[in-house]
């Protein structure tokens, strides 16, 4: 049998000349568009090896083969250790006023001045391939490309942290990742050695409430909050220093999944949340978020009752309010997944003048730690020459060669001072007091310096004040949330002294919340376990809730519209233009996909099969459909269960009286959030109806 030649592979874009090109042949073939080797020669067959005859074995000989083989084999680099699933996004920081007043830093100087950014959204606990939406933390990093160097925001969704050391996160993070013999699960934390863990380290308290909120299971990485979780200083041109500790306010406003929603997400879209943002920016609906500071100074750092160095810890908004200060905007997806989202190196050490450190010791650990990762997973320590991670201002220094360096420098001067290159020459520069980056030069935040110990300060011990605060700050629905997950987690694991000792804690934190546990497993209560230090009763702050901060609004949401042949027409353009007026999208959805003929004869597509496209992924739902179509749909599980989910996930329902016999079927009762679909079903379709959540749900 003879093989045949495949001809005509697609050629590439002719790429852009630069003067590098210029300089050499290369123009030519990315003219022609002809494929060539890494080494630039032209492959005249890209569809066959080089074989002894047409049947005989491959000749090792064929360069070309070797060549692509080999670069495809070591395609995948080290994923992160945490964080290694995670969706990024290009845009720009805007500031609406200067704060030269505050810090020196270049970015806060000019309102309406607009700096790149690129920021990735992570998950922390699964691997790249997991899934989006498990119950855990997620990543908000940002990397800010200033016009003096780079300045990463590398934080999260949630206002504190599982430890208050350093020392600690290889435990913490080895806990909770899959269990080291059988490697699962993977990308959950409802197992053993991670509640083992946390039973034996009451300073997770807090954080564990965050954790088993609905903070855990956001609607879309556009409607969750971002915090730098420490406390950082920013330092003016006198060389004054302010507390600063950073937030990002989403202006989609919070949102949240119900537990039962997430996990069936999980199961219609894995990549639910990269998907959405993907999506969202390619329609031109640009997530954005505020930036906000809390700004304070050692007076009031000292009257707090908590220690601003400890990460554990907020200040609650309503003690040193939140000033918006500027605005973040999402506009561009990358070009290239890996060259970007997974190559971008976010370190926290990396800061410029008018930005510095505290003695935090969870912040101190990570400026070592971030660094020394990147040259683990790039490989090289210079990394930062990568496109993404590069600074978009001059970078210029004698550091020099290494593995895979692109630079090539000029002349014989590697070392400073020098008297042979000129400065800003040659790949040369020279230091500048006045304007480099210098250190805080006034009192640290605790002035004696004390002899070199491993001991934590004492408001330290203090572990659950914080986590009660965020407890009773929450709705009764959010507090039905957290016991509710506390016992779904604790129900996966099997060291029957673990849960006990979890609820000898939570009576720490809250009597109700711990018998709520206990009694959700059928296990008695415990005796309450010793506190290291007094607990109190801080003020409730309104603003650690979802609930109490949702945006009734339908921008960035999408209604789903389940339609079948004959459903009415005029129905469905007015939803849809209600929808769209209101700021949302929406989407129509079928048991076929093509040729589905409406009531006044006109046919339409709809955008997803009934089957791939479950009402989970969708704000709210609304049922337009035939009395035909609906006795047909009342036969089809996907179809009741599509309704169903609507209605248990709390969604605002509308239907026409033909759906009447599935609306049945699915056991929909009337009540809020269930209307006709008309102007009511648009007015309700941007929230949820937790008051509907007895009706639907056993919770603990
Ligand atoms: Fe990280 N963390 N972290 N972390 N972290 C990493 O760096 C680490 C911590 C955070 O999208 C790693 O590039 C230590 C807090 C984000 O690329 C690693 C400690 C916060 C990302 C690392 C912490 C974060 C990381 C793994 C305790 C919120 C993803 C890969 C002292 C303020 C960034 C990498 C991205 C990634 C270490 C604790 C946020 C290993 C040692 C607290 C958003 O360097």
């Amino acid at each position: 049998m003879s093989k045949k030649s495949i001809k005509g592979a697609a050629a590439p874009a002719a790429q852009k000349k630069t003067s590098q090109d210029k300089a050499t042949h290369q123009t030519a073939d990315a003219a022609t568009g002809h494929l060539t080797t890494n080494q630039g020669v032209r492959i005249s067959d890209n569809q066959n090896s080089l074989t002894a005859g047409a049947s005989g074995p491959t000749l090792l000989e064929d360069f070309i083969l070797r060549e692509k083989i080999f670069h495809f084999d070591h395609e995948r680099i080290p994923e992160r250790i945490v964080h290694a699933r995670g969706s990024g996004a290009h845009g720009y920081f805007e500031l609406y006023e200067s704060l030269s007043e505050l810090t020196k830093a270049s970015l806060f100087q000019n309102p309406g001045e607009k700096v790149p950014v690129f920021v990735r959204f992570s998950t922390v606990a699964g691997g790249a391939g997991s899934v989006d939406t498990p119950r855990d933390v997620r990543g908000f990093a940002v990397k800010f490309y200033t016009r003096e160097g780079n300045w990463d925001l590398v934080g999260n969704n949630i206002p504190v942290f599982f430890i208050q050391d350093a020392i600690k996160f290889p435990d913490l993070v080895h806990s909770v990742k899959m269990e080291a013999d059988r490697a699962y699960p993977q990308a959950g934390s409802a197992h053993d050695t991670f509640w083992d863990f946390v039973s034996l380290m009451p300073e997770t308290s807090h954080m564990i409430m965050w954790a088993m909120s609905d903070r855990a299971i956001p609607r879309s990485y556009r409607m969750m909050e971002g915090f730098g979780i420490h406390t950082f200083r920013l330092i003016n041109e006198r060389g004054e220093s302010t507390f600063v500790k950073f937030h990002w306010k989403p202006r989609l406003g919070l949102q949240s999944t119900v537990w039962d929603e997430a996990l069936k997400i999980q199961a219609a879209d894995n990549d639910y949340h990269r998907r959405d943002l993907y999506e969202a920016i390619e329609s031109g609906d640009y997530p954005e978020w505020e930036l906000g500071l809390q700004l304070f100074d050692q007076k009031i750092a000292d009257s707090l009752p908590y220690d601003i160095l400890d990460s554990t810890k907020l200040i609650p908004e309503e003690v040193v309010p939140v000033r918006i200060v500027g605005r973040m905007v999402l506009d561009r997806n990358p070009d290239n997944f890996f060259a970007e989202t997974e190559q971008v190196a976010y370190c926290p050490a990396n800061i410029v003048p008018g930005i510095d450190f505290t003695d935090d010791p969870l912040l101190q650990g990570r400026l070592f730690s971030y660094l020394d990762t990147q040259k683990s997973r790039l490989g090289t320590a210079n990394f930062h020459q990568i496109p993404i991670n590069a600074p978009k201002c001059p970078m210029m220094n004698f550091q020099r060669d290494g593995m895979m360096q692109t630079q090539v420098f000029k002349g014989r001067a590697n070392y400073e001072p020098n008297s042979l290159a000129q400065a800003g020459e040659d790949g040369g520069g020279r230091e500048c007091p006045v304007t480099g980056f210098a250190s805080f030069r006034g009192q640290p935040e605790r002035s004696e310096v004390p002899a070199k110990r491993r001991l934590r300060p004492e408001l330290f011990a203090d572990h659950y004040s914080q986590a009660r605060m965020f407890f009773n700050s929450q709705t009764e629905n959010e507090q039905a949330h957290i016991a509710s997950s506390i016992v779904f987690e604790l129900s996966k694991v099997t060291l029957d002294h673990v849960p006990p000792r979890v609820i000898a804690n939570l009576r720490n934190i809250s009597e109700d919340l711990a018998g709520r546990v206990a009694n959700g497993l059928g296990i008695a209560l415990p005796d309450k376990s010793a506190a290291a230090a007094p607990v109190h009763d801080l003020e409730p702050s309104q603003a650690l809730s979802i609930q109490k901060n949702m945006k009734n609004t339908l921008k960035g949401r999408c209604v789903g519209i389940l339609i079948t042949d004959g459903s009415d027409a005029k129905t469905i353009q007015n939803l849809k233009n209600g929808i769209k007026k209101a700021g949302g999208k929406s989407k129509l959805v079928a048991g076929k996909l093509n040729s589905i003929t409406l009531s006044d004869k006109s046919t339409v597509k709809a955008d997803g099969q009934l089957a791939g496209t479950p009402s989970q992924i969708f704000d709210a739902v609304a049922v337009v459909l035939s009395a035909e179509g609906a006795e047909k749909y009342s036969k089809e599980g996907a179809a009741i269960q599509w309704v169903m989910d609507a209605f248990g996930h709390l969604k605002a329902i509308g239907f026409n009286k033909e759906a009447g016999a599935l609306i049945e079927k699915a056991g929909i009762a009337a009540g809020e959030g269930v209307s006709a679909p008309d102007q009511e079903f648009i007015k309700n379709a941007g929230h949820r109806f937790f008051q509907r959540e007895a009706m639907v749900r056993m919770l603990a």
